[in-house]
Parts: C-alpha cells; structure tokens; sequence
C-alpha cells in the first residue's frame, strides 16, 4: 500500500505514468501473464466487452486500444488471489465489518456459494441446491411479492438481466432498484420529456465531424479513458473544447497518448480542453441558461438590425415546441443572478455562448456533475435545449452525448430492468410468455429503501454491485438491510453489502465477463450495449476463477425454479443451454432487436436506432419540447455563508466502491481517501489550515444528524461555497430526502455542509 502523501500533479493524463499504473496493479494481482493476456481480448471481435465503462470501442474491430482503467477492471476480475470457505472460517463478519473496501475486494474472487451462521457469525459453504432452496422458500413465503427488492448493478449482461426481469416479474413485482437510479436516471426521466428518448443521440463518428465539444461535469480521463482518444482527436483538429467542472480535472486540461509513440518518447501532450471553466457545485443550469440567454437575446439583436440569426429558426419551427416561453425565461433571467449561482462572470459565459454560435455541428456531453443534483433531470433538459437552439440534433457532428457508466447499464434497461414498465412491454411479454406480468409500478433505489426503513419489504436480492457503499444515508439504510429476513448477493467480490446482512443471507458466486461460460449446447456469449446504444457480443477465454461458479443467466434460473416451481410457464433449462434462445426471446419482446442473434455476429455488433438521432420526437407534443427550468438550481443563496456545497466523486483509481488503491494520481493525492479538498480562502475564512483534521456535518432538514469524522484539509483550487470528497466515504451525509424529485436521482453533487475542526486538530 503506498505511503501516504499530498503532492501536485505535474504530468498530464495518461503517460507512462498511465501505463506504469497497469504494471503495477497486474503486480498486485499476482497474476501478470494471466491478466495481461486477457487484456489482449478485450473489445475485440472474438474476445470480451471490457468490464470498466460504457465508452463504445471503434467498432469492436479495432487493435488493442490502451485504457489504464480498462486494463485495470480486467485485472482487478482476472487476479489470482481467491476469497475462500477458509477465509471465511477465519474470520467473523463483525471483524470483517471494520476492514475497509480495498482490503475487502483484496481477497480475491469468491469461490464458493456461501450462507451465514448467526451461531458463529460466519458465512459457511453451502451447495447451490441449498443455496435456492434458502432463497426459493423465503420468496414464496411472502404475503406479498412487493415485499421483495430485485436489485440490478449495470454490468450484468442482456441476457442475465432480460431472465432476471422475466422472474420477477412472473413471481409477481416491478420493484427493480437499479444502479441507474444513482447515475443516470435524471437522463432516462428528463430526456423522454424533451426530445421522446431517454438515451444520447451521438455515434463515436460524430465526434470526427463535429466543430464545437462541450463536457459537462464528467471526468473522462478517469472514468472513460477510451474517450480521451476521440477528445484528443477532436483537439488536435482544432475544434474548441469548452469544459464546466468545479475540479481542474487533469484529463481535461492535457493528455499525453500511450499510444502515439511521439508524445511517448518526446514527453509531449495535447492540450484538451480550450476552456476549462470552474464552474459552482451546483451551478451548471445557471451557466446553461446563461448560455442560451446569450443566444437568444443575440438572436433578438440580429433580428432588429437585420444580421444573419444566431439561433436555428428553420429548426427550432419545424421541430421544437415551447420556443417563446423559454426565450422570455431567459430574457428575464438576471445575470446577477447567473453570475452568482454559476460561479462564473457575464465575460465568460458570453464567451462560451459565441464559440458555441460559431459551431456548425456542436456535441454537448454530460456525466454525474449534471445528474446527481435534486435538479438532474432539469439539468440534462437544459443541456438538451442547449442543443435545440441551434439544432444540433439529428445531424452529423452533433447532438447530446451522456455518458454511461457501468458497461452494460444502458442495455440492462433497454431489456426491461424498469420498475415503470410501458404498457406496450408487458404486453409483448405476456403475448411470448403466457402469464399476466403485474402493471402497478415497483421501487427505485430511493423508494426501495423508503421502504425498507418502514418495514415494508422483507427480502433483498442484488444482481451484481455493492448498494450498501453506493446508496445515501448510511446509518438509516444500513439499519433498514440489518432488519429484512433474507439479503442474497450474486457477486465477484466480497464487498460491505455482504456483511451488512439480514438474518438469512447468501452469497452466490459468478462467472465475471472474462471467463469462459459454457453450458449444455456449449460455450456461450452474452451481449451488451454501450452508451452510444452499440450492440455487441462478448464472450470471455479465461478459465473460471473456481469451478463452483455459475453464470448469471444460470444463478437466475435456479432461484427462478426454486422459488415458482410448477408454477412457472417458463423452461428455464431450455433458455440456459443456449443463450440464442434467450436473444430470440427479447426480440420477440423488443422489436428493436431484429435479427439478433444475425447481428452480434457480425463484427461490431449493431446500432439501436434512436429516434431523436432522426429528428423524429416522440413526445406529447410531436415535437422536441424546449422546456423551462424556473430558478437557477442550488442558489448559493439559500444557505448562510458558513454552509458550504459538498460533491463527492471518483479517485482515479477506483471502481464505484471498487477501491483498487487509496490513491488518486492526478489530484496529487497518495495512499489516503479521507480527503476535504477545499480552497485556500474558504479554509482561512474558518480559521483552519491546510492539513487540519474535520468532521463534515450534513444541513439536515429532518432533524437528524448526519456526520463523518477527521477528514484531512487539503488546499486545492476549488470554487467558493464550494468542497469536495471521495465517494463512498461520504454517503454517509446525503439525506435519503435529498433527491431530484423528477427522478429520484441522490444529491450525491450537492451536499450542503458545515465543516468544523475535529476534536484532535492535527493528523
Ligand atoms: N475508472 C472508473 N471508471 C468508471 C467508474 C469508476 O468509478 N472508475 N464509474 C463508472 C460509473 S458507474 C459512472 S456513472 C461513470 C462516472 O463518471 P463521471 O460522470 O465522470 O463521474 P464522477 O467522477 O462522479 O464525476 C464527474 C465529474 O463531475 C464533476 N462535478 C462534481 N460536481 C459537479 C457539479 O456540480 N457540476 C459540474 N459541472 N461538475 C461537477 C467532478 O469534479 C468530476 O470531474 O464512470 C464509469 N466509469
Ligand atoms: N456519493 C456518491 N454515491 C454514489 C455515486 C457518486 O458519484 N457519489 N455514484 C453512483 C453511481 S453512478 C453508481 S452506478 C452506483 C454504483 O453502485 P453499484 O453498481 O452497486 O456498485 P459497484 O461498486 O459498481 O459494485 C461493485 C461490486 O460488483 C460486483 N461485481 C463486479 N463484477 C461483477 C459481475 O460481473 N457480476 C456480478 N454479479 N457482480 C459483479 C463485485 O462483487 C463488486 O464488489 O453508486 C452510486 N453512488
Ligand atoms: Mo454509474
């Protein structure tokens, strides 16, 4: 583990720094040759979609593309360290309770199905048939199938997920808490209203052919590294790249390609961002409307004195619906008002606003520091107006680009991991399957857990993920899981969700993207969908980490057939021997998928076609709908000049709750994760120091208190009213009550604060 240490970042992103991180994470996974052959897979045509993120891959036909963190999701899965029954008998959840999520993951891949024993407070092995038998009587059990939480995490394949919808939904419930209802929701709510699909409207080609790329909060040399080519690219031609984040992120100021060998052996990089503006936790609806405000009220100028228009009337007339009620927001939107809330001046903004008026073809992409806000969903419908204005939808070189997460988030919902199914779906379903799937809509994460806290719900199953690290609240929710009858985990990992239990609880071990899977007709592949709705297949070449692992298609069906028995219209054997047949089942559900199983053949995959992408709207209105947000988001304002705007976000070297190290390179931060990065003015104004030990204490409304403790100040260019910390480790103080109410997304970006100095002031 590295000495702990606070030291600028000098580099820029990527760099042999990038590729000597790789090293040393196959290192410290034992297993350099295993792992670095398996990264010779990945995103190839025969070989496996990396597990890291959502970015699409040229094609999946390409030669090797370097990505640190890829290579580290892969090494991370593919290590030869193991988490054994012996490890287990060794040690007590109680005891393992107080280790920290590295040293968790750290013992390698799970091997066995695993039960806990209250008598020794332990997990003991337990055969599958146990296993689903546990989990099949404690389901049908319940008085109620709503009574039951079916979480899904977003690298689980198609194919998994579309069987896993089919057996809840059959035994009889919506309720699908989802990762995406942390991360990407406030898209898949606010962007049907506007522009008729919940998805973004850009291929990768786009980004060659565009002139202008804004980025919106997200961090891509981090968290979708394969991006960093398509951004240099762009940059190297010239094309403005103008980026809004509260954290000089250092990917988006210079980046040096570990694959161009020039910029490799003369220590050059390319400048990536034009502009990288700071913008107020909180405040990007304000520099948005700034935005359009500018080009509206240009567009009024040019009318008067008869200049060329600065907006897209021919667009916005043949396709857009609520044009004048946004242009009079805007009018009178004040730019005190716009200055304060956005942390940025008039001259900025006017600048933005003209580089964007001068674009042909303009991207705007987007990540967590638009959605995960209390106004995500208006946030991403602001971006999306942005767009409008000047049409940049639904022609080459530009539209809306949100970027996923997890690698397959974006397909599981596509193949029904909804808890508001459409009508048209459960139709479908019904009409292929023979039952009557339920129609009264089920939980998100935050309705989930609502539940759970009154008692309301019984029974957790979590497909994938750690929603104990990842969710709000901590001392309410996690008491709210210690009080269900049965918590199941189909994981790779051991993580804190499985010792934050219920009173029956399993672990059931899985097959990882990396590993062969092979059943009765044989070796399988799985499909998955990127964020810009590339469909494709992958299949792994590694041996499985033991061989008591089942896939996830597999583990469904088990507890499929344990819980409904006889009473289940669907042969679940039949659908496992051979996963073609799951793919001929959702396309007979979802028409979209065509010739599946014809298509993830060819090399590449194939593209869901979006309807906004051909500026077709499905809305109520026909048309796309330019939307006005009252207000201007998180006014800093509201509060008194002591409360300060916490966001948290992602280290460079971590997984969602994933910690490979406790380090985060660019950020210049070594071997420590309870970090308050906060601004040398902001630090004074409190009398405290740079290196001071805090508590961070959470403005509640509901009378509770919400703290964590000894965080370390470190002096960092940040905006005022404004901090910064790691995620997971400040969960703990985001309210359950603070989230966007349009989609229910946490306010995991805007936490308001007070920070006071801890009971022992120095480290
Ligand atoms: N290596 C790696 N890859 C990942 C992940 C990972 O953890 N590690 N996670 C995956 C997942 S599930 C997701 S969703 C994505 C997440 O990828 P990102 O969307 O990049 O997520 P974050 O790092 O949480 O935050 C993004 C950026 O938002 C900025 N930010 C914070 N608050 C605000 C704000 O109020 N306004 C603006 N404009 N910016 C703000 C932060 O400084 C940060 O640079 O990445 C995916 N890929
Ligand atoms: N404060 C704050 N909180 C956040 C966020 C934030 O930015 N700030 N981000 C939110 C976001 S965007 C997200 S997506 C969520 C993430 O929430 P989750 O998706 O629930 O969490 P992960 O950390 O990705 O899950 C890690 C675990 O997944 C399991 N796993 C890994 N690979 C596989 C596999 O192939 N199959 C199965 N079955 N299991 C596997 C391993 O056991 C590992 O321990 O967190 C959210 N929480
Ligand atoms: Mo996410």
């Amino acid at each position: 583990m590295a000495k702990k240490s606070i030291r600028v970042y000098e580099h820029p992103a990527g760099g042999w720094d990038a590729l000597k991180a790789l090293g040393g994470q196959l290192l410290e996974q034992k297993s350099p040759l295993k792992a670095a052959n398996t990264l010779r897979h990945v995103n190839q045509p025969d070989g496996f979609d990396c597990p890291g993120c959502a970015w699409p891959d040229p094609k999946h036909t390409s030669s090797f593309e370097y990505c640190e963190n890829g290579g580290k999701a892969v090494a991370w899965e593919a290590t030869a360290m193991r988490c054994t029954p012996e490890f287990f008998a060794a040690h007590t959840v109680t005891e393992l309770e107080s280790w920290n999520d590295h040293d968790l993951e750290m013992t390698g891949r799970l091997t066995h199905p695993m039960a806990y024993d209250a008598a020794s407070d332990r997990y003991l092995p337990v055969s599958w048939d146990e296993a689903f038998a546990t989990i099949g009587a404690a389901l049908a059990a319940l008085p109620d199938p709503n009574m039951a939480e079916f979480y899904t995490s977003g690298r689980t394949s198609n194919e998994a997920a579309f069987l896993y919808q089919l057996f809840v939904r059959e035994f009889g419930t919506n309720n699908f808490p989802d990762c995406s209802n942390m991360c990407h929701e406030a898209t898949s709510v606010g962007l049907p209203k506007s522009i008729g699909v919940g998805k973004g409207t850009v291929l990768l080609e786009d980004f060659d052919k565009t002139d202008c790329i804004f980025i919106f909060g997200q961090n891509p040399g981090t968290n979708s590294p394969r991006m960093m080519t398509s951004l240099r690219n762009a940059a190297r031609r010239g094309v403005p790249i103008h980026s809004f984040n509260p954290f000089r992120e250092r990917a988006l100021e210079r980046f040096q390609a570990p694959q161009d060998p020039v910029e490799m052996t003369t220590l050059t990089s390319t400048k990536i961002s034009s502009c990288l503006y700071q913008v107020r936790v909180g405040g990007d609806v304000a520099v948005l409307k700034g935005i359009m405000k500018c080009l509206v009220e240009w567009d009024d100028a040019a009318r008067r004195d008869e200049h060329p228009a600065v907006l897209d009337h021919e667009f916005i007339a043949g396709h857009t619906a609520g044009f004048e009620p946004l242009a009079a927001d805007l009018r009178a939107t004040a730019w005190d008002d716009i200055e304060r809330c956005s942390g940025l001046t008039r001259a900025e903004i006017e600048d933005t606003a003209r580089t964007y008026a001068q674009a042909e073809r303009a991207i705007v992409v987007y990540g967590m520091g638009l959605t995960q806000h209390r106004f995500g969903a208006q946030n991403v419908q602001q971006a999306a107006n942005l767009c409008l204005l000047r049409g940049n939808m639904g022609k080459d070189g530009a539209g809306l680009c949100p970027v996923r997460g997890h690698s397959n988030v974006q397909g599981d919902r596509t193949v029904g991991i909804t808890e508001v199914p459409s009508a048209e779906f459960l139709e479908r379903l019904e009409k292929r399957f023979g039952f009557t799937p339920p129609s009264a809509h089920g939980h998100n994460v935050v309705t989930a857990l609502e539940a759970m806290t009154r008692g309301d719900v019984r029974a957790f199953i979590g497909m994938g993920g750690n929603i104990v690290s990842a969710i709000p609240d901590w001392e309410q929710t996690h008491a709210a899981f210690r009080k269900l009858d049965l918590t199941v985990h189909i994981s790779t990992k051991l993580n804190r969700s499985h010792l934050v239990h219920g009173k029956t609880a399993l672990i059931l071990p899985c097959l990882g993207r990396t590993e062969i899977d092979i059943q009765a007709n044989g070796p399988q592949s799985v499909t998955v969908e990127d964020s810009m709705s590339m469909v494709h297949a992958s299949a792994g070449r590694n041996a499985p980490a033991s061989e008591h692992l089942l896939s996830e298609p597999a583990i469904v069906a088990g507890i499929a057939r344990a819980t409904l028995g006889a009473r289940s219209v669907v042969d679940w054997e039949h659908f496992i021997a051979d996963y073609d047949r799951i793919r001929d089942a959702i396309e007979a559900v979802f028409p979209i998928f065509e010739a599946y199983n014809d298509r993830i053949r060819v090399p590449g995959g194939f593209h869901l076609t979006s309807t906004a992408r051909e500026r077709i709207w499905v809305t109520d209105s026909g048309k796309a709908n330019l939307i006005v947000h009252e207000g201007l988001g998180e006014d800093p304002a509201l509060h008194d000049a002591d409360v300060l705007w916490l966001t948290s976000v992602r280290s460079h070297d971590q997984y969602n709750t994933t910690l490979y190290s406790l380090s985060d390179r660019y950020r210049g931060i070594k071997g420590q994760r309870d970090i308050l990065f906060m601004n040398p003015e902001e630090i004074a104004k409190r009398g405290l120091n740079d290196g001071d030990r805090v508590d961070i204490t959470a403005v509640s409304v509901d009378g509770m208190e919400r703290k964590v403790a000894r965080f370390r100040l470190v002096s960092y260019a940040f905006p005022n009213g404004a901090c910064a910390a790691y995620y997971p480790e400040v969960n703990p103080l985001v309210p359950l009550y603070a989230h966007d109410p349009m989609s229910f997304t946490p306010s995991y970006k805007a936490i308001p604060v007070r920070i006071t100095p801890s009971a022992e002031a120095r480290a």
